[in-house]
């Protein structure tokens, strides 16, 4: 009941003609002051009634194998959604407070590091462990954190900072939850690929290594420039 999908764009038509449509990338470019916006992939996010699955609070930044501070991501409503019917809810300021949180793999919760490896990933398990830090139940701290959360109709778009932490709650609303988020990398992104981290795109697909600024068109193509 919560299926998701990504890396649409590269074998997707018309997900690659909405790439340059809408101006989601110009929104991104002037969000984080970059002169440039590469699309790194793009994911759908579909929550049916009742759905019981939450997205656990979580940052983007540990899953990605891109680092920077130009780093975004537009969640675009497709359906109406408020957030008892599992709109995104974000953390304010959490992108400035230098902390990363170990990663969370729905449908994986409770699972140890070894039981993820073997399900998911080679590298997998010695990755999470390096992670000390795990993301608290920030709404049980309202006098310390300030938890955001938006009625969204659809095509309404939420931007935020890969370092933002994030999530959405289970679905108790009568209608389904669809989302789609759009994965932006500004002038500074560089690649860091690492042993275990998600390799939504592998090492062995772009021409460029670690550490590099991101290029590489094809895999990442250029969709605005100022
Ligand atoms: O829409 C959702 O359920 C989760 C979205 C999310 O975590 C993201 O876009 O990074």
């Amino acid at each position: 009941m919560f299926y998701q999908d990504r890396r649409l764009f590269p074998h997707n038509p018309t997900f690659r003609a909405l790439l340059h449509e809408g101006g989601l990338a110009r929104l991104a470019g002037q969000a984080m002051r970059s002169r440039t916006v590469r699309a790194f992939y793009k994911q759908v996010f579909v929550k049916d009634p009742g759905t019981e699955d939450a997205f656990v609070w979580h940052q983007d930044r540990p899953y990605w194998n891109v680092d920077g501070t130009q780093v975004c991501s537009t969640w675009v409503a497709l359906t109406p959604a408020g957030v008892e019917s599992s709109a995104l809810e974000l953390v304010r300021g959490s992108h400035r407070w230098g902390r990363t949180f170990r990663p969370e793999y729905p449908g994986y919760e409770g699972c140890t590091p070894e039981e993820l490896e073997r399900l998911l990933w080679r590298g997998l398990a010695e990755y999470v462990e390096r992670f000390e830090e795990r993301a608290p139940e920030f709404e049980n701290y309202p006098d310390d954190y300030e938890v955001l959360g938006f009625e969204v109709e659809p095509g309404d778009a939420l931007l935020f900072d890969f370092r933002t932490v994030h999530r959405s709650g289970p679905n108790a609303g009568s209608t389904r939850r669809s989302a789609i988020s759009w994965r932006w990398l500004g002038d500074d992104a560089v690649w860091t690929p690492r042993p275990g981290g998600d390799p939504i795109i592998r090492d062995n697909e772009t021409c460029l290594t670690f550490g590099d600024r991101i290029t590489d068109d094809a895999c990442f193509p250029l969709v605005y420039a100022r």
